[in-house]
Formats: structure tokens, C-alpha cells, sequence
């Protein structure tokens, strides 16, 4: 490189570096209470300097302004009747994050902590990954801060249909597509998708994804998510000559994204010895039981406690980020956001971790980010890596859209392929931007310039 080059480079990287902080800055005082959200703006905007150096044009047309700000956020009030016939009142939140790259698609989290930074945090999140799938899928997500915990089969409908009298307005299959996240199985999909039927007057199965599989649900969405980081985690190893075969697992969380990871990873030959849920973990030395563990968190709503019932040998700890200390190979967060801060983070170094794949959304604090980054441990960011679920969710739009349906197989390997195609364009991008091998820039870089294109194709709007 000529000193010239080597000095206009610098100059590019120092107004870039100067344009972020301005950007950045300007998200946090006005969103001076949303810490969810900002954390996740921060981990972006700390990756993009490289891109913005060598493409100013992005800076020029606003894309990072635009990108910050959520199309539309829609709050509203969600009145249902309990069992006892009091009335209670929930917020429903549905935020309408970027449409670059086609109708915003995003889950639903019904949980007690959901609040509007939450929501975007992970709407934001959305963009990146929906973008770095290949499928036509702008960003969003929704939910609400009603808690599902021990209501009843009847509690829960009447609260979807209340949900869904208001959220039916704003979605369609050409507009807004919800699925399900933390809370919302295909039960609750069902309950939501029979309501929007009702109040449209007529089937459009693209509405919802991670639907049953009567009515326009996709094979393998179930397993999607779980497999998908199996699959994006198994890339990771291969690169280093290493596999899941001998080595010891822990996955986090005992949901939707836990079980079906572990019975990859199981298959793979791995020996999952932990998991958890919202109370604590169990620690079981010969090797996690599934079934057992399906048979409680998948048809039964019990507490992941109730394992020792069955399997005496296994230990309970309360207190779930007590998992951690168990010692793994390979560490797979699948619970909730920053499950893993700096301390946790020392201690899974300290055990020799060799990889941690994020199932969850945002596990991991930046520090506990940054100290694994520096650490050379093979690290699997969410967007990459939990990437599977929405790109099926995006299958099961495609098939409902040509009223087809592929076999398990047929989506399994289309699932395995977007996975290893993920993986290929972050590292790809992490080289071409300067940071070989670190999946969190890469991913960051690859998901952003799809749809920075996108926008900046579309105009100003
Ligand atoms: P589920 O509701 O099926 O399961 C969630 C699991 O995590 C439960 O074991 C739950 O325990 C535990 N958990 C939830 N909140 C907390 C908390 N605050 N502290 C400790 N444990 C908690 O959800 P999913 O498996 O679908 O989702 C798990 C994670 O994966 C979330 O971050 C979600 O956003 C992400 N994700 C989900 C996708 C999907 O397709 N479902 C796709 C991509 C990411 P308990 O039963 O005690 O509440
Ligand atoms: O976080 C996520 O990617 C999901 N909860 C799945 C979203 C979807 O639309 O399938």
C-alpha cells in the first residue's frame, strides 16, 4: 500500500470512527431508558467503522440513522377475563423494525419482562439475521409482559384472541409475519392464528409461522432453531479440525431452543451433562435424558427440577446461572439475554471452554463478548447462529405461499445449507473487513450490507 493509500485509510477510518460515536450518541439520548436496546446498537455500530471507511456512500445516504429508528412501534392494551372471571389488563408491543428486505418477520415473547426495550432490542437483532439467511425477510418482533405460567388452557386462549383483536390490523403475509419466542409455542399460534382467521374472513395461512402442522405448519420448524445452532456450531469445530464427538455440552434453558439443540448435539456425539430453566439446572454426569426432559417442559409445564424424580444420580442446583459452573467444552446459551456477564464469562475460560454457540438472543454482556473474542474461544454470535428458526419460518412462508409441503428432509437440508452458508459469508466478510475469524464482525457486516444496499436502492422513506 502506498503512504498516500495507507493515509487516506486512516482519514476514512477516523471520520468513520467520529460518525459512529455522533450516531451512537444520538440513539442513547433518545432512548435514554431502553438499556436492552442500546446494548445491542452498540455491538453493531462498534463493527461497522471498517465498512463505513472503505463505503462512505452509506454514510452520505443516512442508512445508519434510518436503520436505528423502527418503522412503526405499536403499543397496546390487551384486556382478557381470568378463570375467576377478574379482568386483567397486559401491553401488547409489536415494533415494525426495517422492511428492506420484505415483510417484517419476527417472534413473539410472552413473558413478565417484556417491555419496549426489549422488544427492540430484539427487532433490532432481527434485521441483521433475517438479513443474513439469504430469504426475503425484513426485521420485527413483538410480544407482550403477560406471564404464562400457570394460566390455564382457557386463560391462554382468551388472551391470544384479546392479543390478536388489536395486532390483526397491523399483519398479513405480505406485511408482517409473527412466529413464536420465549412463551408462544404452536399452541399459542394456533389459539392467535384461529382469531386472525375469524376477524379477516378468510385463511391466509402466511400470517403466522411455527404453526401446527394441520393447517400450514412447516416440518422440522419445531427443531429449527435448536438444530440450526447445532449445525452453524459444527462449522466452527470443523474449521479447527475439532467435532462434537467426546467433548461435554451445557445448554441453558430447558424451552424450545434447548431441548432440540441438545438432540443434535447428542446425535453429533456429543455428551450434554446440564441444562435449566427460570429456577435452576440439573447437572447429570451420565448424560442428559431428553425424553425425560420433553416429557416435562415439552407436553407437561413443570419445573426442570422434577428430573431428579426420575434420574436420583443427577444433581439439582438452584439458582440457574449456576450452570455455568459446571465445566463443558462447549458452552450453548439458549435461555435469555445476557445470561452471561464478564464473571460468567471468566469462569467457563477458567474450565477451558473451547466454544460457545448463542441459541438465545443476546446472551452474552459485551464484556463477556469481548473476553471471549480475546480469548480465541470459537465464538457463534446469536444472529449467526440462532439463525435457523427464522430462515424455516421463512420455508413455511414459502410453502404456504405455494401451497406445497417439503418433507422433514427437504427442510432439513435446505436448514444445514443456509447454516454453513451463514457461517461462510461472516467469516468471509470478517476477513474482508480486517477481523479474521471473528464470527461477531463478520456477522455484523455480512447482515448489514445486504440491507443497507436495500435501502439505499429504495430512497429516502
Ligand atoms: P421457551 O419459552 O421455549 O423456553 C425458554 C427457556 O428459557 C425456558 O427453559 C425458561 O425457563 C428459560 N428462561 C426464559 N426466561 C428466562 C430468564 N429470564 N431467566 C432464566 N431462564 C429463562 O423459549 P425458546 O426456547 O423459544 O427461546 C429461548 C431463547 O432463544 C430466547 O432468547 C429466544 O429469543 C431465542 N430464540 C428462539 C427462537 C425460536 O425459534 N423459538 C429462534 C431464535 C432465538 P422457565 O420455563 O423457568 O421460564
Ligand atoms: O428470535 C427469533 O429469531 C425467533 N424467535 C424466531 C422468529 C421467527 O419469525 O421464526
Amino acid at each position: 500500500m502506498s503512504t498516500i493509500e495507507a493515509t487516506l485509510k486512516t482519514d476514512n477510518q477516523k471520520i468513520a470512527n467520529q460518525y459512529l460515536e455522533k450516531v451512537y450518541n444520538a440513539t442513547e439520548q433518545r432512548n435514554p431508558h431502553e438499556p436492552e436496546f442500546l446494548q445491542a446498537v452498540n455491538e453493531i455500530v462498534d463493527s461497522l467503522a471498517p465498512v463505513l471507511a472503505h463505503h462512505p456512500q452509506y454514510m452520505e445516504s443516512g442508512i445508519l440513522e434510518r436503520l436505528l429508528e423502527p418503522e412503526k412501534v405499536i403499543s397496546f392494551r390487551v384486556p382478557w377475563v381470568d378463570d375467576q372471571g377478574e379482568i386483567q389488563v397486559n401491553r401488547g408491543y409489536r415494533v415494525q423494525f426495517n422492511s428492506a428486505l420484505g415483510p417484517y418477520k419476527g417472534g413473539l415473547r410472552f413473558h413478565p419482562t417484556v417491555n419496549q426495550s426489549i422488544v427492540k432490542f430484539l427487532g433490532f437483532e432481527q434485521i441483521f439475521k433475517n438479513s443474513l439467511t439469504g430469504q426475503p425477510i425484513g426485521g420485527g418482533k413483538g410480544g407482550s409482559d403477560f406471564n404464562p405460567k400457570g394460566k390455564s388452557d382457557m386463560e391462554m386462549m382468551r388472551f391470544c384472541q384479546s392479543f390478536m383483536t388489536e395486532l390483526y390490523k397491523h399483519i398479513g403475509p405480505e406485511t408482517d409475519v409473527p412466529a413464536g419466542d420465549v412463551g408462544v409455542s404452536a399452541k399459542e399460534i394456533g389459539y392467535m392464528f384461529g382469531q386472525y382467521k375469524k376477524l379477516r374472513g378468510a385463511f391466509e395461512a402466511g400470517v403466522l409461522t411455527g404453526k401446527g402442522l394441520e393447517y400450514g405448519g412447516s416440518l422440522a420448524r419445531t427443531e429449527a432453531t435448536g438444530y440450526g445452532l447445532v449445525y452453524f456450531v459444527r462449522e466452527m469445530l470443523k474449521d479447527k479440525g475439532l467435532d462434537f464427538k467426546g467433548h461435554t455440552v451445557i445448554v441453558s434453558g430447558s424451552g424450545n431452543v434447548s431441548i432440540y439443540a441438545m438432540e443434535k448435539a447428542a446425535e453429533y456425539g456429543a455428551k450434554v451433562v446440564a441444562c435449566s430453566d427460570s429456577d435452576g439446572c440439573i447437572y447429570d454426569e451420565n448424560g442428559i435424558d431428553l425424553d425425560t426432559v420433553k416429557e416435562l417442559k415439552e407436553t407437561g409445564d413443570e419445573r426442570i427440577s422434577s428430573y431428579i424424580d426420575k434420574h436420583p444420580n443427577a444433581q439439582y442446583l438452584e439458582d440457574c446461572s449456576n450452570i455455568w459452573s459446571i465445566p463443558c467444552d462447549i458452552a450453548l446459551p439458549c435461555a435469555t439475554q445476557n445470561e452471561i456477564d464478564e464473571e460468567t464469562a471468566k469462569t467457563l475460560l477458567d474450565n477451558g471452554v473451547k466454544a460457545v454457540g448463542e441459541g438465545a438472543n443476546m446472551p452474552s454482556t459485551q464484556e463477556a463478548l469481548n473476553l471471549f473474542v480475546e480469548n480465541n474461544v470459537l465464538y457463534g454470535p446469536a444472529k449467526a447462529a440462532n439463525a435457523g428458526g427464522v430462515a424455516v419460518s421463512a420455508l413455511e412462508m414459502a410453502q404456504n405461499g405455494s401451497k406445497l409441503m417439503w418433507t422433514f428432509d427437504e427442510v432439513d437440508e435446505k436448514l444445514k445449507g443456509i447454516m454453513k452458508n451463514i457461517y461462510q459469508n461472516s467469516m468471509q466478510a470478517a476477513s474482508d473487513y480486517g477481523s479474521p475469524g471473528n464470527l461477531v464482525v463478520g456477522a455484523n457486516i455480512a447482515g448489514f450490507l445486504k440491507v443497507a444496499d436495500a435501502m439505499k436502492a429504495q430512497g429516502v422513506i
